[in-house]
């Protein structure tokens, strides 16, 4: 019917709520870092059941911010920024083990912050590649650069089997629902400087704070 083909997931989404993220003074907006998680999260519930595992945990965070957000101290959470000066003044963080606030914001935020470089890699092999690359390749090797230095052997071998059976790169444009190939290349062209700058802020406001490595 015409209404599910209107609500049918377009990776556009994703890329304009990453770019509604960066406030003027470059602050990030955590709602809408929240909303290009969700719409990430139907993406790879598009690509199979599989992807479900992936997403499952993505869905988890993102359900610990949201309670943040919308908590007594929701106006604490309006920016990555203003959340992690919040958490770390009043000692909501649990900075070197486990301990009484095993669901900061903060450590929350770092495990998606780690996964966008994953995708921003992916995504960055995908927008280079030529008509025969292989979208399995792609994911392990971005994977490999990034997030499984995060992740024990038991999860990086699950991953391992979910790449697998990614669908090919024409199949994935497809899913992505941004028009022909030439166009999801445009758009990642213009849409992957936006997602970098948001990793790069947080990166760095992360590594300011000594808030890289959260338990
Ligand atoms: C096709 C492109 C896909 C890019 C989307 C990236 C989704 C990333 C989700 C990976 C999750 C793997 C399984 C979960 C592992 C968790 O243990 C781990 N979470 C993440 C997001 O890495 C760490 O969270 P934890 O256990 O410390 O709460």
């Amino acid at each position: 019917s015409g209404a599910s083909v209107d609500q049918r997931f377009c990776f556009q989404e994703v890329f304009d709520s990453f770019k509604l993220c960066l406030s003027e003074n470059k602050e990030v907006y955590l709602e809408h870092y929240v909303d290009g998680w969700r719409g990430l999260v139907k993406f790879l519930n598009c690509l199979g059941s599989v992807f479900g595992f992936i997403a499952k945990d993505a869905v988890n965070k993102v359900q610990v911010l949201v309670a943040l957000m919308s908590g007594e101290s929701g106006s604490q959470y309006a920016t990555i920024q203003s959340m992690v000066k919040y958490e770390l003044d009043n000692g909501l963080v649990d900075v070197t083990k486990r301990g009484s606030h095993p669901e900061s914001g903060c450590r929350t935020l770092l495990r998606l912050h780690r996964a966008l470089r994953w995708l921003e890699l992916f995504l960055e092999r995908l927008r280079t590649s030529g008509e025969d690359g292989k979208t399995s390749v792609m994911c392990a090797e971005a994977y490999n650069e990034s997030l499984s230095q995060h992740h024990p052997w038991v999860i990086r071998k699950a991953a391992g089997v979910a790449f697998c059976v990614l669908p090919g790169r024409p199949a994935f444009f497809e899913v992505m629902n941004v028009g022909s190939t030439e166009q999801v290349v445009a758009m990642l062209g213009g849409a992957l400087p936006l997602i970098s700058e948001v990793y790069n802020i947080t990166e760095e406001l992360y590594a300011q704070h000594n808030l890289l490595d959260l338990p």
